[in-house]
């Protein structure tokens, strides 16, 4: 297949690029190089070294004879050339990774939030918006969140993306209807994701466009099949503290001798899945299109749920790391239940790495290599919900006042 991979050069649009390459896709990258640019803007830099992206790809060419092409496209500001581009590659299908997808940066200032909305509801929009234009039948996948859904405490296990509902009629019937499970978002990283299953929903009604919206939890690991083959194949690895997601920071402050940066309690539970698993998700998904006409495929894509607090105290005691409990920068529920629906993927063949010793220490084995381009300044998170710092968690578990940590 002829595949757009949008947002290619990202953590996870890298290595899915590099895996369905590997499988014998022709793999085109559209990408606007904004991660590096924010990069730039934080000050900080991805724990492993990356090359650019054109140097990437000639290794990838030199390693395996297989080219991966790289287009240098903003698809939010440049609808023009990406339409230019679709009608005149006109790939099977798309995968659209183009999207800021960090909660606390989307939450740093109004400018943050503003630029957020604005990329991210653009490019999904233009894309769909092209694709109408172009009557091209592009299957187009999406990678959205578990976040869509929200963190309280619910009761029952998590549908996948719809909810049956029962609605009384005048006549006292009741008639039962399958809904878009209700959003209920947690930043407003997490609200561009819910707009987007909103045009979704419409391009797909109106105009039998084929979309699948993937509603992914959190990503740990770094390494797939195809980044280890080459040091310059490396994935992006982020630790500060707006890009870094819980699990892999956890990692890379064992490595280097930092206390744990748990928010609140720990009580948050979370939806997570391995980058391997991710990536084969990917290709599961594009394997799997729905018919012209149906409704959006919605997958969950995760493998496991933990809570904040368990993997802190595991982590601790695989590597005599110290827990720091700090003052939550978030407005989020300080402890939650989650269980979620994954069967999608499962029946499709997905056989779930979930966290064993191994591969945590595969992770922190990373860290430690690379240990010496980490800027301890830039680890803790200090992109605040609310203005009112005191109305957030302010104790551990055994009701500890929390202190900060530098
Ligand atoms: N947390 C800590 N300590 C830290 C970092 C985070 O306790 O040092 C807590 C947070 O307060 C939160 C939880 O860990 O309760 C998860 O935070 P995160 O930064 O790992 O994940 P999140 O902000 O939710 O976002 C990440 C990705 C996003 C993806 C989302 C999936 O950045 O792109 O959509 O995970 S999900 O969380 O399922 O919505």
């Amino acid at each position: 297949m002829k595949i757009a991979v949008m947002g290619g050069d990202g953590f996870i649009g890298w290595p899915t690029s590099l895996h369905l390459s590997d499988t014998g896709h022709d793999i085109h990258i559209l990408d606007n190089l904004s991660r590096r640019w924010i990069d730039t803007e934080l000050g900080v830099q991805s724990l492993t070294p990356m090359d650019s992206i054109q140097e990437r790809t000639r290794i990838w060419h030199a390693e395996t004879g297989r080219r991966i092409h790289f287009n240098l496209i903003d698809l939010a500001k440049d609808y023009e050339l990406l339409k230019k581009w679709l009608a005149e590659n006109r790939p099977d299908a798309i995968v659209h990774f183009a999207e800021q997808r960090a909660a606390p940066y989307s939450m740093k200032s109004d400018r943050h939030k503003n630029y957020t909305v604005n990329n991210n509801v653009n490019a999904t929009h233009n894309l769909l918006n092209a694709l109408v234009e172009l009557q091209l039948d592009a299957h187009l996948i999406h990678l959205g969140t578990m976040g869509v859904y929200g963190y309280s405490t619910v009761g029952a296990a998590i549908p996948e993306g719809y909810l049956p509902v029962g609605i009384e009629t005048s006549s006292g019937e009741t008639v039962s209807q399958e809904i878009l499970y209700p959003s209920n978002p947690g930043s407003i990283y997490h609200v561009t994701k819910c707009l987007d299953q909103l045009l979704f929903h419409f391009y797909a009604k109106n105009d039998g466009l084929r979309i699948t919206d993937l509603h992914q939890g959190i990503v740990w690991g770094t390494h797939t099949e195809q980044t280890r083959r080459h040091p310059q194949l490396v994935n992006r690895f982020d630790y500060d503290g707006d890009y870094g997601t819980v699990l892999n920071r956890f990692l890379i402050q064992a490595a280097i001798g930092y206390p744990l940066t748990v928010h609140g309690t720990g009580g948050q539970t979370r939806a997570f899945i391995h980058i391997q698993d991710s990536v084969r998700c990917i290709e599961l998904a594009l394997n799997n299109p729905p018919a012209r006409g149906a409704r959006v495929e919605i997958f969950n894509q995760m493998t496991e749920t933990h809570r904040v607090r368990d993997l802190a105290e595991m982590i601790a005691k695989m590597s005599g790391a110290e827990i720091a409990w700090l003052p939550n920068p978030r407005k989020e529920a300080a402890e939650n239940e989650l269980i979620v629906k994954n069967e999608k993927f499962r029946n499709l063949g997905l056989d779930p790495i979930t966290l064993q010793a191994g591969l945590l220490s595969e992770i922190v084995d990373v860290a430690k290599k690379f240990a010496y381009r980490v800027d301890r300044s830039r680890v803790p998170a200090v992109s605040a919900w609310t203005k009112d710092i005191a109305a957030t968690i302010n104790h551990d578990p055994e009701g500890r006042r929390l202190k900060s940590v530098s």
